[in-house]
């Protein structure tokens, strides 16, 4: 029988010795072995696909047998993305060492100024030889924004007319462009805009453009090379074998939301968009006593089912078995309290567990760290199989395993399902243009005329095709985007209208020397549902200007004679996904509590002046979001649909032209192609592969 879990890890998780990297690589091998369970679905489809897909090529001529061969590498190459959020030392960056199974790959508590966001890819079919990095700096005109205006707090204090605040922002960043040109030398007008590439990483390297030096605040000092770069970088881009996962993955470090200058909101909002699921990461003893509101904002507008909550260092709570539940609660009652992602699912853990269990200092845990770990693992692991060994329990306990349980639940029922199901469909397409050159093949053989397709009539047809399924979605696009505008500027406007019958009440009632607050929670749903409701309308719509398409394609089979099959039908792809509208989580004056705000409030004077002022500047701060939405979402939907459309309409032509031209080609030419003489195989195979992608069929 073996030990209880609390006396295995009492007895020997303070005498382990510090593991040197190979050890540390091996260990990680093995945990990280849990955790996937929750693919095996999506790969045992990825895997019946690809073997389709194989038979297709084997069957096929030469140009079928390349697709085939292309939507292969493009199962092999799906990599999910994961953003990680949350405020500066939660501790994300440790976090995704853990998860990557490099303990200090990453520097961990980076200088706060720092905006880069860092992708790390995984994949598991990369060789080590492959590993490779490469950096990209910030161009002039991101530069300019964040130096010139202050960023978005400049803006914003700007705005409100709180000259001596953006005075102070502009003379802070003056001062850090200063400090980076002096660090730069001749080279930084050089360098911006521009991408390092290496052949290579190491943690050395990573910190030479991730970390600002510590002399940031002191005196500059040219001839060091840590940090040498990193005043400039935006972003980092780490590619990485990791053999042990069964999937590729992206994961990305962002910066932290709460910056002074709001520069990373912006970049944050970026990277949400950018992934399908993002991990927010909170610090277990702030989780119970502030919220991060602008964190809470961003989240708020993200399905609940894309967002995994990962409660960080409990590691440092004096009795994690109780805390947690509370911890837990008051999470939920904030995002309820917020209009959040309420039912967000939530983690407890800690990188610092994690990090020693894949051998850092298993010898040197504190005695704080190891009592809080005992009092969890009783907790965590009630009524549980407990893991084997040591690094197995600490590790099971840091929350990382569940976290990639979590991520893998979500990919499989997500982006990972979608671009399997994309794959068996084009998949599909093929298995039914090998069914038509067959029918043509066996026709001949019966002694049927020989079918002439003429390849210009083909392309004709298709040009016409596209025509119309073009004209079809600009009509419905153009109603589309202009009822959401409509209602967009509606809400607006009666938002500031309410905004301003409250200001003036307040005056009324208050007077002028109280701050007035309020809440722009309002406009934010009201825009949230109106993106919404356009949401749907373009899925409806571009599947109705799909649909028709696949119809009209479906159309040339049967007016070209290469089906009498009345079932046999062309699948229109599906619509692309609409992104989540992040942007409405930017932070707008109302939802500052910031000294000059009240300041700039009691600069006021007169009534009059107040309440016009006042709506104007609140128009100012609301006009980005609204005009984002109805420019760069919708137009970013419009242009998402019509790549899928184009695409379609490609692989359909080239499909339907390669047949044509098999159509004039001489018996013997054909055989060539196809090895007549086992015709029978053929159909057997053909057969067996539509049987196995049928099951895709939605
Ligand atoms: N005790 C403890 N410290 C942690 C944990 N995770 C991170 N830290 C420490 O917190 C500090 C900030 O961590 P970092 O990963 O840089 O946080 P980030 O700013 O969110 O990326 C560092 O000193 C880490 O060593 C944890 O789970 N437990
Ligand atoms: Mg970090």
């Amino acid at each position: 029988m073996r030990a209880p879990v609390t006396e295995h890890v009492k007895m020997n998780a303070v005498t382990e010795i510090v593991a040197p990297e190979a050890e540390i690589a091996g260990r990680y091998s093995d945990l990280v072995k849990d955790g996937f369970e929750g693919l095996a679905p999506l790969l045992s489809r990825s895997a019946e696909v690809r073997a389709a897909l194989e038979d297709i090529a084997k069957i096929g001529d030469k140009t079928t047998a390349r697709k085939a061969a292309a939507l292969k590498q493009k199962l092999l190459s799906l990599e999910p993305s994961v953003t990680m959020i949350g405020q500066v030392k939660a501790g994300k960056t440790s976090l995704v060492n853990a998860m990557v199974g490099w303990p200090e790959l990453l520097p961990a508590d980076v200088n706060p100024w720092t905006s880069v966001v860092t992708s790390l890819h995984l994949d598991p079919c990369a060789k080590a030889s492959d590993n490779r990095a490469s950096f990209t700096f910030f161009d002039r005109t991101e530069w300019d924004r964040l130096v010139l205006n202050g960023g978005r707090m400049g803006e914003l204090a700007g705005r409100a007319g709180a000259d001596d605040e953006v005075e102070k922002v502009r003379r802070q960043i003056a001062d850090m462009q200063e400090k980076s040109r002096a660090r730069l030398g001749r080279k930084f007008e050089l360098l911006l805009g521009q991408t390092h590439d290496y052949g290579y990483f190491d943690s050395q390297l990573v910190e030479r453009y991730v970390c600002l030096g510590d002399d940031f605040e002191e005196d500059t000092n040219t001839s060091q090379t840590q940090g040498r770069f990193a005043d400039i970088t935006k972003s980092a881009d780490i590619f990485m074998q990791r053999p042990e996962l069964p999937l590729g993955l992206c994961i990305r470090d962002t910066p932290g939301v709460n910056d002074t200058f709001m520069m990373r909101e912006q970049i944050t909002i970026r990277s949400i968009r950018d992934s399908r699921i993002c991990v927010v990461v909170l610090s277990a003893h702030q989780a119970l006593s502030s919220v991060d509101m602008a964190l809470i904002r961003l989240i708020a507008n993200v399905k609940s089912r894309e967002v995994v909550i990962f409660v960080n260092r409990i590691d440092e709570l004096s009795d994690p078995a109780r805390q947690v539940a509370e911890i837990r609660d008051s999470i939920r009652a904030t995002l309820r309290a917020h209009h959040g992602p309420e039912d967000a699912q939530i983690i407890f853990g800690s990188a610092f567990w994690a990090n020693s269990a894949l051998g850092m200092s298993l010898d040197g845990m504190p005695k704080d760290s190891a009592d809080a770990l005992l009092n969890w693992a009783e907790e965590a692991l009630k009524g549980r199989a407990c893991p084997e060994t040591n690094e197995a329990i600490i590790w099971e306990l840091s929350g990382v395993p569940a976290l990639y349980r979590a991520l893998s639940e979500r990919i499989e029922e997500g982006v990972g399902r979608e671009m399997v199901d994309a794959v068996a469909r084009s998949a599909r397409s093929l298995a039914s243009s090998l069914q038509a050159s067959t029918n043509m093949l066996s026709l001949r053989s019966s002694g049927a005329p020989r079918q002439q397709i003429d390849v210009k009539s083909v392309e004709m047809d298709f040009q016409g095709i596209g025509q119309a399924g073009q004209q079809a979605l600009k009509s419905e696009f153009e109603k589309l985007i202009s009822d959401f505008g409509t209602r967009v500027d509606r809400s607006h406007q009666s938002f500031l209208e309410r905004a301003t019958a409250s200001l003036i009440e307040h005056l009324e009632v208050y007077g002028e020397s109280t701050v007035w607050k309020y809440d722009p929670t309002g406009l934010r749903v009201l825009l949230r549902s109106a993106y919404q409701l356009f949401s749907k309308r373009t899925q409806d719509s571009a599947r109705k200007v799909l649909d028709a398409m696949a119809g009209d394609i479906t159309g040339l089979y049967r007016k070209y004679g290469l089906t009498d099959d009345p079932e046999f039908r062309i699948e229109p792809p599906k619509p692309p996904r609409t992104p989540s509208p992040v942007l409405l989580g930017q932070t707008i004056a109302l939802d500052l509590q910031a000294n000059w705000w009240s300041r700039w409030w009691r600069r006021r004077r007169g009534y009059e002046a107040f309440a016009q002022e006042f709506a104007e500047l609140i128009r100012a701060e609301t006009d980005p979001i609204t005009s984002g939405l109805k420019r760069d979402h919708a137009v970013s939907i419009r242009e998402a649909v019509n790549t899928v459309l184009t695409d379609f309409l490609k692989e359909q032509y080239s499909i339907l032209a390669n047949i044509a031209e098999q159509g004039d080609m001489d018996d013997d030419d054909l055989a060539a192609i196809f090895g007549v003489s086992c015709q029978k195989d053929r159909a057997a195979v053909l057969s067996n592969v539509t049987e196995s992608l049928n099951k895709f069929a939605a």
